[in-house]
C-alpha cells in the first residue's frame, strides 16, 4: 500500500483497534486505490481517505425486550449512517447474535461503494443488534422489533435514512418495524423501509433481488469468455433469501445448483437443489437444511458441521456469510475445478482466498459489485413509494437486469482505466470510490 494510504490505514487501527472484520474492508479498497490517487492528487489534497473511513453519524442504543414467559431481555441496536454523498442512508439491518460495532461498520463501508455503483443516488449505511430470532415466537420477535424501532424512529426517514433486511431481517421483521415507526410518527412513509409486502408498498422482486441479480452478475462475467451458466454446476453457500433465489436463477438459465448450507452443516444434492421444497421448508416451516436433506432423499446428502466448498463443481455462489471462503477452502475450489466465484454474501471470502483465486485466474467478482441487486431494487421500491405506484415483476427485473449489467460493464472500465483490465476488485472499488470521493469534494468539507 501506498504511504498515504497506509498511514490512514494505521489511523484506523489505533482508533478502532478492535474492529478486526472493518480493518479488512477497509484494506480491501485502500489496495485498489493507488492507481486511482495518482490520477487524483486532490483525493489527498481535501482528505478524502481520513474522511471516508470515518462515519458521519454512529447510533448505539438499548433494546429492551419482555419474552412470552415474561422475562427481561436487553439487546444492544446499532445504526451507522456512514456517508450521504450520494443520497439518503441506505442499507440492511442484520439481526444475529455476533452483530457487533465493527461487523456494522464493515458492512456500512462497503455498502458506501456498493450503493455509489447501482447509480442509485443512495448513500451507505447499515444496523442491526445483537438479537438472536432464531428459536423465538412471532410475538416475540414483534415486541423485540417495536422496542426497536421505538429508538430507531427518531433517526430514519424516506430522505434520511432507509433501513432494509439482511441477515436474520426479511419480511416479518420489516412488518414489525414499519407498524411501530407508523404509530411513533402518525405517518404512512412507505419510502422509510424497504423489503416490505407486496400488499402495502413492497416491490416486485426485490425478494429475489439479490440471489437473481448475483446470478445475472456471473452470468455477464461468463459472457466475456464466450461462455454461459447454461449446463454448469454451481456451489450455493446459505440457505436464506440470498442463496435460495441465486439457487433459482441458476436452474432457470439452465445451471445446477448442487449445495445449500446454514451454520449447522451442509447439503450436497447431486440432482440438483428442489427449490420449491427449499422455499417451504425455509420461507413457511423456518427450518434447517437437515429437514431438507430429509424430506429430499433422492440422493440429497446432511452433512453435519461441513462446508459446501469441498464438492466437485463449476461456480461457486457464497451467499451466507463474512469470512466463510478462508485460504483452504479457496484451494480446494481450485482443485476441484471452480472458474467463478460471484458473492452474494457481503465479503465472504477472505484476504488469503482472494490471493487464491488470483494467483490461479479464477474470474472472481467482490460482493459489493455482485450483489448490488438487492439495493438497488430497493432504490427501485423507494422510487414506486415516492410515485405511488407498483410496477409489474417483470419491469422490476428488467430494471434489475440492466442495473448488474451496468455495474459489470462499469468495473470492467475502471479496471482498465486503472491498468488491471479484467479486475472486477479494482473495477469496483475505483468505480464506487471516485463516484463518492467527486461529490464529497463537490459538497465541501463535512
Ligand atoms: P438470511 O438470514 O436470509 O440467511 C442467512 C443464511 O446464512 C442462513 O442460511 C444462515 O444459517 C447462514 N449464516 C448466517 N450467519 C452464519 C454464520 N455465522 N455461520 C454459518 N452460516 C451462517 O440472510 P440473507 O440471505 O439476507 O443474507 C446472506 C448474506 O447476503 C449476508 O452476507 C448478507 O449481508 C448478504 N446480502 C444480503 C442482501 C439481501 O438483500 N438480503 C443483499 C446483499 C447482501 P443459519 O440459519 O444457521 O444462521
Ligand atoms: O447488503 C445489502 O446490500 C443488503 N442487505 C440490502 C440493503 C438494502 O437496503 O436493500
Amino acid at each position: 500500500m501506498d504511504a498515504r494510504l497506509e498511514k490512514v490505514f494505521e489511523t484506523v487501527k489505533t482508533r478502532d483497534f478492535s474492529q478486526g472484520v472493518f480493518h479488512q474492508a477497509v484494506r480491501e479498497v485502500f489496495e485498489s486505490l493507488e492507481p486511482v490517487l495518482a490520477k487524483h492528487p486532490e483525493y489527498i489534497d481535501q482528505s478524502i481517505l481520513a474522511r471516508i473511513v470515518e462515519p458521519e453519524r454512529q447510533i448505539i442504543f438499548r433494546v429492551p425486550w419482555a419474552d412470552d414467559k415474561g422475562e427481561i431481555h436487553v439487546n444492544r441496536g446499532y445504526r451507522i449512517e456512514f456517508n450521504s454523498a450520494l443520497g439518503p442512508y441506505k442499507g440492511g439491518l442484520r439481526f444475529h447474535p455476533s452483530v457487533n460495532v465493527g461487523v456494522i461498520k464493515f458492512l456500512g463501508f462497503e455498502q458506501i461503494f456498493k450503493n455509489a455503483l447501482t447509480g442509485q443516488g443512495i448513500g451507505g449505511g447499515k444496523g442491526g443488534s445483537d438479537f438472536d430470532p432464531k428459536g423465538k415466537s412471532d410475538l416475540e420477535v414483534m415486541r423485540f422489533c417495536q422496542s426497536f424501532m421505538t429508538e430507531l424512529y427518531r433517526h430514519i426517514g424516506p430522505n434520511t435514512d432507509v433501513p432494509a433486511g439482511d441477515i436474520g431481517v426479511g419480511g416479518r421483521e420489516i412488518g414489525y418495524l414499519f407498524g411501530q415507526y407508523k404509530r411513533l410518527t402518525g405517518r404512512y412513509d412507505a419510502g422509510v423501509l424497504t423489503g416490505k409486502g407486496l400488499d402495502w408498498g413492497g416491490s416486485l422482486a426485490r425478494t429475489e433481488a439479490t440471489g437473481y441479480g448475483t446470478v445475472i452478475f456471473a452470468q455477464r462475467m461468463l459472457e466475456q469468455h464466450n461462455d454461459s451458466i447454461e449446463g454448469k454446476t454451481v456451489l450455493v453457500s446459505g440457505s436464506g433469501n440470498v442463496a435460495i433465489y441465486a439457487a433459482e436463477r441458476v436452474a432457470q438459465l439452465g445451471g445446477k445448483a448442487l449445495s445449500i448450507s446454514d451454520s449447522s452443516g451442509s447439503v450436497y444434492d447431486p440432482n440438483g437443489i428442489d427449490i420449491e421444497l427449499l422455499k417451504q421448508i425455509k420461507e413457511v416451516e423456518r427450518g434447517r437444511v437437515s429437514d431438507y436433506a430429509q424430506r429430499r432423499g433422492n440422493g440429497a446428502e446432511f452433512r453435519a458441521g461441513q462446508k459446501v466448498w469441498d464438492i466437485k463443481a463449476d461456480i461457486a455462489l457464497p451467499c451466507a456469510t463474512q469470512n466463510e471462503i478462508d485460504e483452504n477452502d479457496a484451494k480446494a475450489l481450485v482443485a476441484n475445478g471452480v472458474k467463478l466465484v460471484a458473492e452474494g454474501a457481503n465479503m465472504p471470502s477472505t484476504p488469503e482466498a482472494i490471493e487464491v483465486y488470483e494467483s490461479n485466474g479464477v474470474l472472481y467478482a467482490p460482493g459489493k459489485a455482485s450483489n448490488a441487486g438487492g439495493v438497488a431494487t430497493s432504490a427501485l421500491e423507494m422510487q414506486q413509494n415516492s410515485a405511488r405506484q407498483q410496477w409489474t415483476f417483470d419491469d422490476v427485473k428488467g430494471r434489475l437486469d440492466d442495473i448488474m449489467t451496468n455495474i459489470h460493464n462499469t468495473c470492467l472500465e475502471a479496471a482498465d482505466k486503472y491498468g488491471k483490465p479484467g479486475d472486477y476488485v479494482l473495477g469496483a472499488n475505483a468505480a464506487g470510490f471516485v463516484q463518492v470521493a467527486d461529490a464529497m469534494i463537490a459538497q465541501g468539507i463535512s
